[in-house]
């Protein structure tokens, strides 16, 4: 096949050389390959390590020599320049020991929360305080007053899942501190949920709003509705049972730059290969097994480990006891766009 141009034609070399003065390329001409999310587990124990000697060290609070976050990053080693977890997503683990706060600001990037460890707990968003357990599933949505404090005996760690790196790429961030460890309340806890989690809703309620106005989806009800799920044995060949993180009012995603799941699989379940156009973070509530990617990738996984998926590339997860995975990516966004696919089966 002959070239569309010859690279040692001097008129090409001096097209080349006025384009490049002029901040011009020509589409014919390569360019540095684009940074490559890689698949990559993290153990649970070298994060957890990491996370309790941050809280030795690192002061949270509002003063400012204090972090306002006490957060460790999952970094994915194909793409250290940006910090993320994937090309959308910046995941880190947040530690909030007893007695502390971390205090109220917002951003337009969108947070979501799963509880890892601990017990009663707050997060505060926009008005309302919410108790957090172990599992449950806790938004915070774009430009929403958040705060957390920890007025139990135990330390508090959960998983957080922001839009950072999306938010950037548009470059709309903004962010703004109430210079306050806590925001007034204005409703009592519980509110959202008995309002709109109960598969009822407030008579004039009009949809519209970009999130789910339920905040915090407790784990002792999602859990359950796996189990009950369970007793038809209606397995999905892909997924086993899974279940999407819903707005109540309007039956879209949670939140509209972040979908989030969770998926039961069986003890002994193997999972015919599945993949998507969406890059997953995959954190693992309960049980152990393994999960192939593409054809050089196979992760064995135990309670708390995370792992990070790449597009398009084909999954085949096996649990060897029963196991729960949470998992997010941005396929919300890409749905909207219409350009979210996936290929059951194939891979
Ligand atoms: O807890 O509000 O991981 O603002 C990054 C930014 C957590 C938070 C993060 C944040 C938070």
């Amino acid at each position: 096949m002959s070239e569309a141009v010859n690279t040692d034609d001097p008129r090409l070399k001096e097209l080349h050389r006025i384009m490049a003065e002029n901040s011009l390329a020509g589409h014919w001409q390569p360019r540095q390959p684009a940074p490559e999310l890689r698949s990559h587990l993290w153990r649970w124990p070298v994060i957890y390590s990491c996370l309790m000697e941050s809280g030795e060290v690192v002061k949270l609070g509002h003063i400012d020599e204090a972090a306002k976050r006490r957060t460790v990053q999952l970094v994915n080693p194909g793409l250290t320049a940006f910090k993320s977890t994937t090309r959308t997503i910046q995941m880190s683990v947040q530690l909030v020991k007893p007695g502390e706060r971390a205090e109220c600001h917002r951003h337009t990037a969108a947070a979501l929360r799963f509880v890892v460890e601990g017990d009663g707990a707050y997060t505060a968003v926009d008005g309302e305080r919410t108790t957090m357990a172990e599992g449950d599933f806790v938004i915070t949505p774009h430009w929403t007053w958040h705060d957390h404090g920890n007025e139990s005996d135990r330390a508090m760690i959960w998983l957080d899942g922001l839009d950072i790196p999306m938010v950037q790429m548009l470059d709309a961030s903004f962010a703004e501190r109430l210079g306050e460890n806590r925001q007034p309340l204005s409703r009592p806890e519980g509110d959202s949920l008995a309002r709109y989690g109960q598969g009822l809703l407030p008579v004039d309620h009009e949809p519209g709003a970009p999130a789910s106005p339920v905040f915090n989806y407790p784990y002792a009800r999602s859990r359950e509705a796996l189990e009950a799920m369970r007793r038809r044995e209606a397995w999905d060949p892909c997924h086993g049972l899974k279940l999407r993180y819903a707005n109540p009012v309007d039956g879209g995603h949670a939140m509209p730059t972040i979908a989030a799941h969770l998926q039961l699989l069986p003890a002994g379940f193997e999972t015919a290969s599945y993949r998507a156009t969406d890059a997953a973070v995959f954190a693992v509530v309960e049980g152990s097994g393994e999960t192939r990617i593409g054809d050089e990738t196979v992760f064995s996984w135990g309670p708390r480990d995370i792992f990070v998926a790449p597009s398009w590339h084909g999954l085949r997860h096996s649990a060897r006891t029963d196991a729960v995975l949470f998992s997010f990516s941005d396929r919300v966004v890409q749905e909207k766009l219409g350009l979210w696919r996936e290929d059951r089966g194939n891979a």
